[in-house]
């Protein structure tokens, strides 16, 4: 059942880091759908995106696939033979409830692309051959000085016809876009029923743990990493999806 995210609705006395624990799993699509601007546009077009790259024959990764929307997108796209998925993330409870939500997409759709969930480290994984990889809005959550190397390792294992696709949140050099752009986004989660106590302890919890890049940083270390292209596909006030092309 899918509930309403109150997680940060009474308040506390010491806001903990936030955890992809199974509190947040279970109202994990509530909080993103009213937290990211342009969610599920940016889903659906990654399968979109994806169906265009993926080649006969070939692996794909969603990597922090949390509950698997971007897995789905792609099971439902890609077309091409043979191809399979492998969806990872690190949380447990995430995995579990991923795995569940894939086994009653199965009972709805047919020839959809075959489908592993894992529970890894994309830190510290072993990587295989693949032609399309998924991070959306998962690089946020790695250690930036962690960052180059996981870049370097999907450069290193991309099919030379593939593609990374990235999302992230972005900050902005430009104090005027800085400001305007996250004003608008604590606008929309206010629209979308937020209380002003429920963004300040949601941004306490999320400080320590995702620290956001520009779009200048993304651009330069995925060059840093080897990829020749990166164009951005979309955004939505500061949030953003890039292309990214060995
Ligand atoms: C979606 N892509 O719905 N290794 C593996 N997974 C990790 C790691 C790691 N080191 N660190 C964090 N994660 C999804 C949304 S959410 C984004 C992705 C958000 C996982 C973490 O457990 C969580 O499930 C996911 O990355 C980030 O399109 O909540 O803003």
């Amino acid at each position: 059942m899918k509930e309403t995210d109150n997680i940060f609705a009474t308040a506390l006395e010491k806001v903990p880091d936030f955890v992809f624990n199974e509190d947040v799993v279970n109202v994990f699509p509530d909080m993103i759908k009213r937290s990211v601007p342009g969610y599920p546009t940016i889903v659906e077009n990654i399968g979109v995106i994806a169906a265009q790259y993926a080649q006969p024959y070939s692996l794909l990764y969603d990597l922090g696939c949390s509950l698997g929307a971007v897995t789905q997108a792609l099971r439902r796209h890609v077309k091409q033979p043979d191809c399979r998925i492998l969806a990872i993330d690190n949380s447990a409870p995430m995995v579990q409830r991923c795995q569940e939500y894939l086994t009653a997409q199965q009972a709805m759709y047919q020839e959809l692309v075959p489908t592993q969930v894992i529970q890894d480290d994309i830190v510290t994984m072993d990587w295989q051959a693949a032609s399309v990889i998924t991070m959306n809005f998962t690089l946020q959550f790695i250690k930036p000085e962690q960052r180059l190397e996981i870049l370097k390792n999907i450069y290193n294992i991309l099919d030379k016809k593939g593609a990374l696709l990235l999302s992230e949140k972005v900050r902005f050099d430009d104090s005027h876009a800085q400001h305007i752009l996250n004003d608008l986004h604590l606008a929309f989660k206010r629209a979308n029923g937020y209380s002003e106590l429920e963004i300040a302890q949601k941004r306490t919890a999320i400080e320590n743990v995702m620290k956001i890049d520009t779009l200048a940083i993304h651009q330069q270390r995925l060059h840093d990493a080897g990829f020749s292209k990166v164009t951005v596909w979309f955004q939505c006030l500061n949030f953003i999806s890039l292309i990214a092309l060995p």
